[in-house]
């Protein structure tokens, strides 16, 4: 940094920004990489002070630590919303004490003058994306589908099964059981042996909302005796490295991307804000898919 130096007038560009990060937990691969890539950008030598705070995916532990930041008096306040709903309290506060917030990864229902700018991925593409892939790999005979979905009431996961279900509407995909792995490989896991134990040998095909569930899902998968990939093919969205390997093992058949390396694009978004400037009020990363050929060719290179 520039310690030291005298600046005429105290320029606004020497002083370190205070930056509040309410992240949602550490309940997967993709969360790992997103928190690393934030640690990153928000770092000393980029002129941030971070204060990190982690709800452990409890929307009132979170709530509380925006409250604490509020009150701790930081710049500006980062959020990766847990759930959707609850926000408009807590970010008047934030806007009544004049610190602008950002949010990253996920959204939000409701007022969006509540906040800056959000950066992060398109969940409903990511969705349809995954949907297509199934409807046309598997949509043509009677298919039984199993859903393992992320944390109730959390952006991707309302986002992700409604463009999921409007690109198999047509096929003859049908669910048989849908419920919430809460983005875990240990809950994933669970939530698998109980559809094995219920459906057995009927179910043809897993839509896990993330890889982690997906992973978890393999260790129930085998120990019922059946081979992942091709008893039961399975579709998951992330594309971890550790998602890819699974895809180029030939377990999972489908990864659809989402890009978890947001930091770089928020921290400069914040310095803007902060500047003064007009910011864009979304920005959306750009996320590809794979197959279990193109994982092979990418896991190399693979960043996260
Ligand atoms: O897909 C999942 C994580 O919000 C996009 O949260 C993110 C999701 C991601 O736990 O692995």
């Amino acid at each position: 940094g520039s310690a030291g130096a005298t600046s005429s007038g105290g320029a606004k560009s020497d002083k370190v920004i205070t930056v509040g990060f309410a992240q949602t937990g550490s309940e997967s691969g993709w969360r790992s990489a997103n928190t690393e890539s934030m640690k990153d950008a928000f770092s000393a030598k980029n002129g941030f002070k971070l204060v990190f705070n982690a709800a452990d995916n409890k929307p009132e532990n979170q709530i509380a630590a925006v409250r604490s930041f509020i009150n701790q008096g930081v710049d500006a306040i980062v959020i990766a919303p847990v759930v959707t709903t609850g926000w408009d309290d807590v970010l008047k506060e934030a806007k009544d004490a004049n610190i602008p917030v950002i949010l990253e990864d996920r959204t939000i229902d409701g007022s969006a003058d509540l906040y800056k700018a959000w950066i992060g991925d398109d969940f409903k593409k990511e969705g349809e994306t995954a949907g297509a892939w199934a409807a046309k790999s598997l949509g043509a005979q009677a298919t039984n589908m199993v859903v393992l979905e992320g944390t109730t009431g959390s952006a991707p996961a309302i986002d992700r099964a409604t463009g999921f279900s409007s690109a198999i509407k047509g096929s003859q995909i049908k669910t048989l059981d849908s419920q919430t792995g809460n983005f875990t490989r240990a809950d994933g896991k669970t939530v698998m042996e109980g559809f094995l134990q219920k459906y057995g040998k009927t179910i043809n095909l897993l839509f896990a909302q993330n890889d982690d569930m997906g992973l978890g899902a393999l260790d129930a998968i085998k120990a019922a005796g059946l081979t992942p990939g091709k008893d039961i093919q399975i579709v998951t969205i992330d594309a971890t490295h550790d998602g890819l390997q699974a895809a180029a093992d030939g377990q999972f058949n489908f990864v659809v991307e989402c890009n978890p390396l947001l930091g770089p694009t928020v921290a400069q978004t914040v310095k803007d804000v902060l500047a003064g400037k007009d910011v864009p009020k979304s920005q959306t990363a750009t996320d590809q898919s794979f197959t279990p050929e193109q994982a092979k060719t990418a896991l190399p290179d693979r960043k996260y």
